[in-house]
């Protein structure tokens, strides 16, 4: 949703990054780019040429053997004894982007091998979230003696115990972090896990099926591109899920997107067709294409079809799925636009809400599978803890969404007594009550949060990599920054700040909301764009040097490449307090 004039948008504390100086000046020695590019480097861990070599230069022999990973030969043992002795076997995995790429990936490549199998994705409100009862009870029904669950069942030790009563075995291969028990499987792929000894602990769910793919083509004596073909699928769940753009996981993001434009899944293809896409795809693009879609066939309908989607043998096949996946996307657009809307009438037409330092919104009709979307973008507006709520069953559920640096999860821990259920982590998290209780938890909630936190979290933070004369910004810089992609968690995208500059006279509003500055400092002209940032037009009309913090970016016009600013934010010099 685009902001609206009257809806504040929250003003911003910048803060800068903090580089050791000599470790950049000694890899400026050896690397010789440009020095403040070396200072990033070296914020982000790569303080040696070897280092950086291997960062601006990913290929796949820098993979980790798969075989590294705890449990991986029993793990390979145990489907290859199911191939002999024909057992059914059932890939289980869950209704989000890791888990149904995840799912895609291995049924996939067992199918090529082996007949009797299938695959189960919960159903996410009959089920929930990870191992059903549900799940194994269809297993057991069907006959299948082993199920391999991707990216969940690190915590199902009960649920597994009940499997194993039943003669079903499991391979778990998930990331999520183990409690002290773990489950009684036959193999627990997890480099999270206490004693094992793979050298990166960030892969998502799919990224732990890649690696199972990977050691069953090396002990099948399978060529290794047999496995590789799934690698944008990988890409495409490690940038959905959100975890860690470094190291394996950065090689993997690289190569799946290379894959993805040389020779992309059909549901790939599909969706980007579907979607107009035109160029080079970017990890964004991946993300931005496929997570709301698969997202949206798991809230508005069933994610089974997104697993189908990757399985699709032909474009054609996939575009079939890919349409309802969009259906279910424009219905869910259509239901989070609306109940947003709702949600910031309510707030924004109280006096009471709108000097709360938390959001709980309860209304009975909203969608239960967009209020989590829904309180993420009330954020985007009212900067603090959110929680919106509606009717389900008997039951009042709902989700919860944090701000940078307080835990939401234990603010509803402490609310306790007035719940019926909840569970989640530091930055989301779920709970459902009783209707008669709502109005106590609102209260609640709130002092929880004005007790416990800090009132500079209140405020939004801009993390800014480092200074920049607009003198610095040139095509080899940038050519150089480009190599830094592809971008994610532990490597955002680099933000720039650039004091003193001053408008050129050629700035202006457009379409009502967007900034399109033009700022000359150190004797060079910069022209930009500041989206949703028409608010910022008088600081740079009254003429007196600006603070500009941006990103940069190619604008492509008439065939015409140029660098240009992205807008992160703008303040004037005297006022722009950063340490
Ligand atoms: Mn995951």
């Amino acid at each position: 949703m685009e902001a609206k004039a009257t809806i504040p948008v929250p003003a911003k504390r910048w803060r800068m990054a903090c580089t050791e100086r000599d470790k950049a000046e000694e890899l400026f020695r050896s690397l010789r780019i440009h020095p403040a590019l070396c200072e990033v480097l070296v914020q982000r861990g790569i303080e040696s040429y070897e280092a950086a070599k291997e960062f601006f230069r990913p290929s796949i022999e820098q993979l980790h053997s798969p075989w590294l990973m705890k449990d991986m030969d029993k793990a390979v043992d145990r489907v290859l004894l199911a191939f002999e002795r024909k057992e059914k076997i059932l890939v289980f995995g869950d209704y989000d982007v890791d888990g149904t790429t995840s799912v895609a990936c291995v049924y996939h490549f067992l199918s090529r091998h082996y007949d009797h199998l299938d695959f189960y994705i919960p159903h996410r409100y009959r089920e929930g979230y990870g191992v059903s009862k549900a799940g194994i009870d269809f297993a057991h029904q069907n006959g299948f003696t082993l199920i391999i669950a991707l990216d969940c069942g690190i915590k199902s030790i009960e649920l597994i115990a009940y499997a194993k009563s039943l003669g079903i075995d499991f391979i778990v291969c998930d990331h999520h972090l183990p409690d002290d028990v773990l489950p009684d499987a036959v193999a627990i792929l997890n480099a999270k896990q206490p004693g094992c000894p793979y050298p990166f602990k960030e892969l998502c769910g799919c990224g732990v099926g890649f690696k199972l793919i990977c050691a069953l083509c090396d002990r099948m004596e399978r060529p290794p591109d047999e496995a590789w073909w799934y690698l944008d699928l990988v890409a495409t769940a490690i940038a959905a899920d959100i975890v860690s753009m470094s190291g394996e996981n950065r090689v993997l993001a690289f190569c799946g997107l290379e894959k993805a434009n040389r020779d992309p899944n059909p549901g790939i293809r599909a969706l980007s067709t579907l979607s107009a896409h035109e160029g080079p795809l970017q990890i964004n693009n991946l993300v931005f294409m496929i997570a709301p879609r698969v997202n949206a066939a798991g809230r508005m309908d069933d994610a089974r079809k997104a697993v189908q989607l990757f399985l699709s043998g032909t474009v054609n096949e996939a575009m079939g799925w890919a349409e309802q996946l969009h259906i279910d996307n424009s219905q869910r657009k259509e239901t989070d636009t609306t109940i947003t809307e709702e949600a910031l009438a309510l707030i924004g037409g109280d006096e009471t809400l709108l000097n709360r330092i938390s959001t709980v919104l309860y209304q009975p009709h909203w969608h239960k599978g967009v209020v989590g979307i829904v309180a993420s973008r009330l954020i985007e507006h009212y900067y603090r803890p959110t929680i919106v709520l509606t009717r389900s069953g008997d039951v009042v559920a709902g989700s919860a969404r944090s701000v940078t640096g307080f835990n939401v999860y234990e603010a509803i821990h402490q609310c306790r007594e007035l719940l019926l259920g909840y569970g989640g982590h530091f930055y989301a998290a779920g709970m459902t009550m009783s209707p008669d209780n709502v109005e106590a938890f609102v209260e609640r909630f709130e002092q929880v949060v004005r007790a416990s936190i800090h009132p500079d979290l209140l405020i939004p933070e801009i993390l800014i990599d480092i200074e920049l004369n607009f003198r610095d910004i040139t095509q080899s810089f940038y050519n150089i920054l480009a190599q830094m992609e592809p971008f994610g968690p532990d490597n955002l995208r680099p933000t720039f700040i650039t004091r003193g500059a001053v408008n050129t006279g050629y700035s202006r509003v457009v379409k009502d909301k967007h900034l399109r500055f033009s700022l000359r400092q150190d004797g060079i002209t910069f022209t930009g764009i500041g989206f949703g940032m028409a608010d910022k037009m008088p600081l740079l009309e009254n003429n007196q040097p600006v603070d500009v913090v941006y990103k940069i970016d190619v604008n492509e016009w008439n065939g015409e490449k140029s660098l240009q600013l992205r807008m992160v934010d703008v303040k004037a010099s005297r006022e722009a307090n950063t340490q």
